[in-house]
């Protein structure tokens, strides 16, 4: 792609920007990119504020300009807390039964996406690409577009895309598939979730698909499927200079020759944690030998504790945890050693590198970070095995780990047995496999590859009116 192009990035949160190594997430992935082309970063500046007055905050950071606005409790509670965290959210990763859907939050949602647009569309140069992330943001291009932007604008999805079936289910549904083909671009985590969306597209809303082409609602988009990945170099010498490797040392000292297993997930329902607790139950039911001789470590710190079904949640895997230390426990040994917290990300590395097993098995994940870095943080001579689920898009990449049916808590426990018990040679094989993708497919191949299929995309033209 042209150097000289300007790339502005729009979020729901931005940065952070300093010291983003440590901090890990989206802007692993984005700081770079933003750097290189004199960036700009947009989004809610996580702050309340008393009126709906937009003031823009800027920032410039180390070659790249931050921009935030902030929201007011309202717009908070409908557009994040609603819309998009107990509508969007539990839709996407295809639990209907957890969806709630209120039309008054739709409207805060699209008032937000207004003000956002509102403000972006001022920052806008003629030739910017536009970078749009996640699902809090869909009618963001369609907004824009309306104040007459005409700049590439693409979008990431960062979730899952729901089956037809399922994204059927919502009232908005056509409205929010219009306002996807305001973007150039759009682009998902896997060939499964593109598949989805096409399908979607042929059979709900009347469209064509032609390679990368799609065409709905008198508008033709590029849709295609970009893995993200991490960054794989950086999260391997994490685990292998300090503080990591002294975090490292620390925990294989703690452990005093236990075998630990690990799961690192954001308290959410979507990450299987429940399930999780019942496999490494049955694990420990069939398995008396492993009594005394394993730990199972889960970090989750928490998240979206404002919405009632997380703080639900939480309850629930508190009492599964303290089920099974209860039942399995003695005096001198506590299988599940739970946090509820987060640790900084250089502890995590070194805590995946002295764990034997990384056990990640989402119900339903877009991708899965965590994943990928277990495996970049193991010693090559004597790696750890991944469980992972089958329902992870991580998965579609990722054959050589341990894929489980995270539903299937029997399978479950066996592949931890297995994981545990697998023999040297065969734990090396799987993983340099899975090393050697994960050093190609990583976040900068993920960035370059959607930036140039965005540079690529056919340039915006208003949509044809409906044939007579
Ligand atoms: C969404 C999609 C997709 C976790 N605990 C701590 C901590 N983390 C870090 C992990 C990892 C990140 O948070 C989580 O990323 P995931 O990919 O696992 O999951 P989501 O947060 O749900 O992310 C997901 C992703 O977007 C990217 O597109 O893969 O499917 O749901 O980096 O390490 N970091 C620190 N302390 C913790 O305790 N420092």
């Amino acid at each position: 792609m042209s150097r000289a192009r300007r790339l502005v990035a729009v979020s729901n949160r931005v940065g952070p920007v300093r010291n983003v190594a440590a901090a890990g997430g989206l802007a692993v992935g984005l700081v770079d990119a933003l750097r290189e082309h004199g960036g700009l970063w947009f989004g809610w500046s996580g702050r309340i504020a008393k009126n709906s007055r937009t003031v823009v905050h800027k920032e410039k950071i180390e070659g790249l300009t931050l921009a935030t606005i902030d929201l007011t409790q309202q717009e908070s509670d409908g557009f994040y807390n609603g819309f998009s965290n107990n509508c969007l959210w539990p839709l996407l990763h295809f639990r209907i039964d957890l969806t709630r859907f209120e039309r008054a939050q739709l409207e805060v949602y699209r008032r937000v996406n207004r003000r956002f647009a509102l403000a972006v569309r001022k920052l806008l140069k003629p030739d910017d690409l536009v970078w749009v992330h996640d699902f809090h943001l869909l009618p963001l291009a369609e907004e824009l577009r309306s104040l007459g932007a005409r700049q590439r604008i693409g979008f990431f999805l960062h979730t899952p895309f729901p089956p037809t079936e399922i994204l059927s289910t919502l009232p908005a549904q056509e409205e929010l598939m219009r306002a996807l083909f305001a973007y150039d671009l759009v682009g998902f985590q896997t060939p499964e979730d593109l598949g989805r969306f096409q399908e979607h597209v042929g059979w709900v809303l009347d469209g064509t698909v032609r390679g990368k082409s799609v065409t709905a609602f008198g508008r033709q988009l590029h849709a295609g499927a970009f893995p993200i990945g991490i960054d794989t170099e950086q999260f391997n010498r994490f685990a292998f200079s300090p503080p990591g490797s002294q975090e490292f040392a620390r925990m294989r000292r703690a452990l005093a020759g236990r075998d630990q297993f690990i799961g690192v997930d954001r308290l959410d329902y979507s990450k299987g944690l429940l399930r999780r607790m019942d496999a490494f139950g049955r694990y420990l039911e069939r398995h008396p030998d492993a009594h005394g001789k394993v730990i199972l470590l889960q970090v989750a710190p928490v998240s979206r504790s404002d919405v009632a079904s997380y703080r639900e949640f939480r309850d629930e895997l508190e009492r599964e945890a303290a089920g099974i230390n209860g039942r399995f426990g003695r005096f001198d040994w506590t299988p599940v050693h739970y946090l509820n917290r987060a640790l900084p990300r250089r502890t995590l590395a070194g805590l995946y590198r002295a764990s034997r097993v990384g056990i990640v098995t989402p119900m339903r994940d877009g991708m899965n970070l965590v994943a990928k870095e277990y495996v970049a943080a193991q010693d090559p001579a004597d790696p750890g095995v991944l469980v992972l689920s089958r329902f992870a898009g991580a998965a579609q990449q990722m054959t050589a780990a341990l894929l489980v049916n995270p539903y299937d808590g029997e399978e479950t426990a066996e592949a931890l047995h297995q994981a545990r018990t697998m023999r040297a040679s065969e734990r090396r094989r799987r993983h340099q496999t899975l090393m050697k993708r994960l050093r190609v497919f990583d976040v900068r191949r993920w960035r370059s590859d959607y930036l140039a299929a965005l540079a690529a995309a056919p340039a915006w033209r208003a949509p044809a009116p409906p044939a007579r």
